[in-house]
């Protein structure tokens, strides 16, 4: 049998992590053979919650879980995992300024990080959900420098799986026949939803996504609108954010990254850029990746159009700035 694998949920009382760590303890997140054992981490006024979730857990007798380890001590939710899964943050609230919540993330995001880096297991894999996502990411691989920076990222995969959703709904086809579309960039309204290279399978072979919509200012304007747009029309319409479908795609994430991309097929992920597509090094930025053996790499030489470029840069300048404001917390 596999020795269990130890998966870290951060914000575990909160609804993501409720959606999230019943599809962990069912093996949607590393297979269906994969023991897991949960660590789930939350904030003291939280902990009473936090309790319950794991009563719940104890009560739907998964036979993958192997333990549950519920905690607001840091140290003790980081020691050995093999899986950190950064779904805990401080929340926008009204009237407050964005320097304040980055103010707030930085100083979470910052001690996190350096108990990863003392307590969690060697090559311990990283998923930051919690926004601003790619900052926090950032945040997190520059206080824990012995991480290697392959191993942090964060969550684009529901934009790309919702960029998935409109083509599918589009075109009245499988959403499972629809494939490599693009997240470029920040887990943010600048974001860029990309379908240039995007296709669907047909019993014809497989054809471009552009070919079968024919319908380019669609594809250029409402589309891309509607991606950008999606979590606040789930907030209009359930007065909550997306939960649901935010678990799903971080457990997306983590499969494909430690199980592999098949044959064929990228997916977008959140990560360190190395200057690729003349993206700023530096930032973490969505690229679209092919996952192999435990790690990912950048698909390269995809062919960048004018009005791609421009898009590319706006979400690049967005990060930048914001890596700027994560900056002037610190100090
Ligand atoms: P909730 O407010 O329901 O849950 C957040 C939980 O984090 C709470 O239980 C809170 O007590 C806990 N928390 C706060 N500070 C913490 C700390 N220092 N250590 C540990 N836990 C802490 O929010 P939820 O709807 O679950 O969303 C969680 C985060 O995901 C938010 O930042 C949200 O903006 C972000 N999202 C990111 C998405 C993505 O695609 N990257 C999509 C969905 C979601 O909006």
């Amino acid at each position: 049998a596999k020795e269990p694998v130890r998966v870290l949920v951060t914000g575990a009382a909160g609804q993501i992590g409720y959606a999230l760590v019943p599809m962990i303890a069912r093996g949607v997140m590393l297979g269906p053979d994969q023991p897991v054992i949960l660590h789930m981490l939350d904030i003291p006024p939280a902990a009473e919650a936090l309790n319950g979730v794991k009563m719940e857990l104890v009560d739907a007798a998964f036979p993958l879980l192997k333990g549950v380890v519920a905690t607001t001590d840091v140290v003790e939710a980081c020691t050995g995992v093999n899986v950190a899964v950064m779904v805990g943050g401080f929340p926008r609230k009204e009237g407050m300024e964005r320097k304040d919540v980055m103010s707030k993330n930085v100083s979470i995001y910052k001690s996190q990080a350096s108990a990863l880096e003392k307590h969690a297991a060697a090559n311990c894999k990283v998923l930051v959900v919690a926004n601003p996502a790619n900052t926090n990411a950032l945040i997190l691989k520059e206080f824990a420098p012995s991480i290697p920076e392959k191993n942090i990222t964060c969550l684009t995969r529901l934009d790309h799986n919702r960029a998935l959703g409109q083509i599918s709904e589009r075109l009245s086809i499988q959403v499972s026949d629809v494939k490599n579309v693009i997240i470029w960039g920040n887990h943010s309204s600048s974001q860029y939803p990309d379908v240039n290279h995007a296709t669907v399978k047909t019993p014809a072979g497989e054809k471009p996504v552009r070919e079968l919509v024919k319908d380019d200012e669609w594809l250029n304007a409402e589309f891309i609108t509607t991606v950008q747009q999606r979590g606040a029309a789930i907030i209009k319409a359930r007065k909550l954010s997306s939960a649901l479908s935010a678990a799903s795609s971080a457990c997306d994430h983590i499969r494909d990254w430690v199980l592999g991309t098949p044959e064929g097929t990228w997916v977008s992920m959140g990560v360190y850029s190395d200057g690729s597509y003349n993206v700023p090094a530096g930032l973490i930025y969505s690229f679209p990746v092919t996952c192999q053996n435990g790690e990912w790499k950048i698909v390269q030489g995809l062919s960048i159009d004018e009005f791609s470029r421009k898009k590319l840069d706006l979400t690049a300048d967005e990060l930048s700035e914001e890596k700027a404001l994560a900056y002037s917390c610190l100090s």
